[in-house]
């Protein structure tokens, strides 16, 4: 048994997450957490909603909300779509927390005392019409490296390059599309991560394994020559983290307030801590997941994220916890996603194109787009969402091949022996076979989820069902059940114990179906089938079950074309 740390990308507060942000950090990580805890692994599974910075007071504005208001209904609009998608977080904190407050203050002055913080006379752009700066996406303009004209002040959507506001061609403001805008000195403090880029560059050539897209996107930004700039870790906002240390404010930094980016990140572990207070534990309940001189050193831990989170995750948030000097666990390995594409364009919050978390469950129960999403995730290239891809892969995977096993199955037993697995005779050559079959593409399918190939993984499962039909076709009780009904007895008890052997298995990436089957099987062992041909001898002879309802019901053509009109526009 391992122990296994695994975080998610924060998602702002900013809104309901579209499909493609679902896809990009939480729904894969939530699979792997699953996966780990199948297995038996210890795992502490952490998120939180990302609540500082332009985004958030952006939205707020845009709501008419104060916005610590705005942050607690968001928090929890997001809280609920999450459960509702099945996500298993130990945790589901947020970055606005004391704990994070607390925890952010402490790491700067280590950082301050370290000397690694620097003070900054900057110019930063001030807008006349808004009477304010424009930090980070309270500006927008044209990207000095790729041209794109929608760059934001603190990064590029399209290179991932992070950006100074003043670096933006022909810039306005996000706020009020000014562009009297004027260059304005006023004093920050900056992040000497210039300092540690043998560190950090020795620390990422260490890594083994890693996707070539995270290490690809880190030594871009590293060797670049600008990715490792010291940067500014604080912002002329009202709402975020303080600069103060130990309640004392840094001198000349009143009303001054860390950077998003700065304490986003460090949420993970304030998270890990806020879960600790939820659950009335002391703090080395949650250090020993993040101190190596605590018991962290026996910890894997795993970040998920889009790629344009990497170079923070890769440089930034490294040189926060390393410049500390303090022993914190960094990150074992970094799997990264390109984008999710909607449609023959992208998916949009600001456009409110696409399918968002809300309305999607509001069509469909979450297990049919977990396994879409999910067996297409943007993994090697970027993925796209067409409604009818979506209609097939629920038709052909969830309901043709693995919703009508389990019908099939269960109604003819009970329409020829009853809701009892019936006793029937000893194995043949053809159930060996089936077992060596599902035992070769399991132990496949576990190599996928352990190197976190969430699309083959996806294939592997799919053959597993694949394999049970091809069984029962070629078995055929039903046909065999006229001459020889001891036989066809034998056929559907190891089919039934096939059923709950998919509940588990399939339990990672459809929860919510893996639990109905499990309990009409009437059975609630979940251990791993680590040996398959004990793992379809658990529900014996005489054991009751229950037949269950339309596992997965078909996409109809009608309810497709209505879906695909509906959701055209901007929402
Ligand atoms: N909220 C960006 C994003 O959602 C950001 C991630 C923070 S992870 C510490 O893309
Ligand atoms: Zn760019």
């Amino acid at each position: 048994m391992a122990r296994v740390l695994i975080t998610s990308a924060l998602p702002y507060i900013n809104g309901i997450k579209h499909l493609g942000n679902l896809v990009g950090s939480q729904l894969p990580a939530d699979l792997y957490a699953r996966y780990c805890r199948a297995r038996g692994h210890e795992v502490m599974f952490i998120c939180a909603t990302d609540e500082h910075g332009t985004p958030a007071e952006l939205a707020a504005a845009k709501a008419g909300q104060p916005v610590a208001q705005y942050c607690a209904e968001m928090h929890q609009v997001q809280a609920d779509l999450a459960r509702g998608f099945g996500l298993s977080f130990d945790h589901f904190g947020r970055s606005s927390s004391a704990r994070n407050h607390a925890l952010t203050q402490a790491l700067a002055a280590r950082l301050g005392a370290a000397g690694l913080i620097q003070e900054v006379a900057e110019k930063q752009v001030y807008s006349h019409a808004d009477g304010r700066f424009l930090p980070d996406r309270y500006i927008e303009g044209t990207c000095p490296n790729c041209g794109y004209e929608r760059a934001r002040g603190d990064q590029c959507e399209n290179c991932t390059k992070q950006l100074d506001p003043t670096d933006l061609i022909n810039p306005r403001s996000a706020v009020s599309g000014s562009t009297d805008l004027e260059v304005r000195e006023t004093r920050h403090l900056y992040l000497r991560q210039s300092l540690m880029r043998e560190k950090l560059d020795q620390w990422i050539d260490s890594q083994r394994g890693w996707p070539l897209l995270t290490t690809s996107i880190a030594r871009k930004w590293l060797h670049d020559g600008d990715g490792l700039q010291d940067r500014g870790i604080t912002r002329d906002l009202d709402w975020g983290v303080p600069v103060q240390f130990d309640g004392a404010p840094w001198g000349g930094m009143e009303g001054k307030v860390f950077y998003v980016w700065f304490d986003a990140p460090i949420e993970y572990i304030a998270a890990t801590a806020e879960w600790a207070d939820a659950n009335g534990l002391d703090d080395a309940a949650w250090r020993r997941w993040w101190r190596t001189d605590e018991g962290a050193q026996d910890v894997r831990y795993v970040q998920f994220m889009g790629k344009d989170n990497v170079p923070f995750h890769t440089l930034s948030f490294p040189a926060t916890l390393m410049g500390s000097g303090e022993p914190w666990k960094l990150v074992d390995y970094i799997k990264s996603f390109n984008y999710l594409n909607y449609d023959g364009g992208q998916f949009s919050t600001s456009q409110g194109r696409g399918v968002f978390m809300d309305t999607a469950l509001e069509l469909l129960p979450a297990d049919y787009w977990r396994w879409w999403l999910l067996s297409h995730a943007p993994e090697n290239s970027d993925a796209e969402f067409t409604w009818e891809n979506f209609q097939v892969s629920v038709n052909k995977d969830l309901a043709d091949v693995l919703g009508n096993l389990v019908s099939r199955v269960t109604k003819f037993c009970r329409s020829k022996f009853g809701e009892t697995v019936p006793e029937g005779g000893e194995h043949g050559p053809r159930e060996a076979q089936l077992m060596a079959d599902l035992t070769a593409r399991l132990r496949a399918y576990e190599a996928q989820m352990e190197a976190m190939e969430i699309r083959k993984s996806a294939g592997e499962l799919r053959a597993l069902w694949v394999l049970g039909n091809e069984y029962l076709q070629e078995a055929a009780p039903w046909a065999t059940y006229k001459s020889d009904p001891d036989r066809a007895a034998m056929q559907i008890r190891l089919a039934l114990n096939l059923i709950r052997f998919y509940a588990v298995v399939s339990r990672p990436f459809i929860p919510d179906a893996a639990r109905a089957v499990m309990a009409a099987m009437g059975c609630d062992d979940w251990s791993w089938p680590d040996d398959v041909a004990m793992a379809l001898g658990t529900l014996p002879a005489g054991h009751g079950f229950t037949t269950p309802e339309v596992l997965f019901a078909k996409i109809t053509d009608a309810q497709r074309g209505e879906w695909e009109a509906c959701f055209a526009g901007p929402r």
